[in-house]
């Protein structure tokens, strides 16, 4: 039986990754940090199938604890500051946990099990401004925020232990990738639980930021099997996971209002306080080297995806609300 360590592990991508691995009979070691409040909420249906330790990204010490308990064939570095929003008002804190972090868990690997294989998380925001469309692993980065410049950091060091230190680390630059288990704050969760409140009746309005900003919108279901692949290969490599298509928000909320048959233009306002310092416009991935080399295949399209999540978050909403009104009945 192989054993994976999961950091990150009680976020969307946490989620799936140990779903799948689970079902792939992989002992799964999740990490995660102490809260005032248990967020489990992503993992609730698995937390008794998963062996938890406790650490955070920026304790080398409890990294280095991680690796010796869970002695894992794979680490999985999954944990990060992700809300790219959140980045500018918390520069450092999301260098320290997004960008240096990284390196903690490249130590605590090097320090406790040298052989494990290690994935790291990085991003498409490191391409951030446009130089070239679409994007693949040899187009040049030029992050756009201190998250993107963090993810930067954190691919380069991941490169330059496995050149410097013969470790089997690979770095997975994945496009966004959605499901119902997105944070609320990221723009498809926050679209498809809003159209879900104002189809009953329970929310007015939408505030939003840039609606002309391009995405490559996946599925993270299929995502995570594409991070597992990269581990399963002779050598360890750098992939882009991607759809190869480009929407914008604007059609986003076009599809997700018009699954419940309400028009995006009646809801919709503008907040200049959603508008982010510097946009990162476009992001188109080509995954042509993933789908040749790890034969990964994506299942899930984009307007699927948006019905999905706008499907979820309906039933997820009526049965919050219907717990609501027998409580104060
Ligand atoms: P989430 O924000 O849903 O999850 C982030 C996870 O990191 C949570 O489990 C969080 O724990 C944990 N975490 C944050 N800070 C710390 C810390 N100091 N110590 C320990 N754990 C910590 O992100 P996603 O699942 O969407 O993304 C997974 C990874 O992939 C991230 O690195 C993200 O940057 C990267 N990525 C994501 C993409 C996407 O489209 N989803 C695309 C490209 C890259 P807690 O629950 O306690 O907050
Ligand atoms: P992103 O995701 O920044 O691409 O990072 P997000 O969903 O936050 O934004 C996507 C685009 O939508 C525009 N937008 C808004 N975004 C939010 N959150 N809220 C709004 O109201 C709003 N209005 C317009 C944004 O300006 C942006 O252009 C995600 C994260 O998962 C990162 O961790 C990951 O690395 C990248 O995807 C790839």
């Amino acid at each position: 039986m192989k054993k994976a360590l999961i950091t990150g592990i009680t976020g969307q991508d946490g989620s799936y990754l140990a779903e799948f691995l689970l079902s792939k009979d992989y002992e799964v070691y999740g990490m995660r940090r102490r809260t005032s409040t248990p967020n489990f909420e992503n993992v609730s249906h698995i937390q008794n199938e998963i062996h938890w330790l406790s650490g955070d990204m920026t304790d080398l010490a409890s990294l280095i604890e991680a690796v010796r308990q869970s002695d894992p064939d794979e680490v999985y570095n999954l944990a990060a500051q992700s809300f790219v929003a959140a980045s500018w008002p918390q520069p450092l804190a999301t260098g320290q946990i997004t960008a240096l972090s990284v390196t903690n868990m490249l130590e605590a690997v090097r320090i406790a099990k040298p052989e494990a294989r290690f994935y790291q998380a990085s991003s498409s925001e490191m391409f951030g401004k446009v130089l070239e469309t679409p994007q693949t692993e040899t187009t040049p980065f030029y992050p756009r925020s201190p998250y993107g410049v963090a993810k930067v950091y954190g691919h380069w060091i991941t490169v330059n232990y496995r050149e410097s230190f013969d470790m089997f680390a690979c770095s997975g630059i994945l496009f966004n990738h959605e499901s119902p288990r997105r944070g609320l704050e990221f723009v498809t969760r926050k679209v498809s639980d809003a159209v879900a409140r104002i189809k009953l009746g329970l929310q007015q309005e939408l505030r939003m930021g840039n609606l002309d900003s391009l995405r490559d919108w996946g599925f993270a279901g299929d995502y995570v099997k594409a991070m597992w692949l990269m581990l399963q290969q002779d050598r360890p490599d750098d992939y882009v996971i991607s759809t190869g298509e480009m929407h914008s928000v604007r059609e986003l909320l076009q599809i997700a209002f018009s699954h419940v048959g309400l028009n995006y233009e009646d809801y919709v306002v503008i907040d200049p306080q959603f508008v982010r310092p510097a946009e990162v416009d476009l992001l188109l991935g080509d995954c042509a080297k993933a789908k040749e080399k790890l034969g990964w295949r994506l299942e899930v399209g984009f307007e699927q995806l948006v019905r999905m999540m706008v499907d979820a978050d309906l039933e997820r909403v009526k049965r919050q609300a219907a717990v609501e009104t027998s409580v104060v009945v």
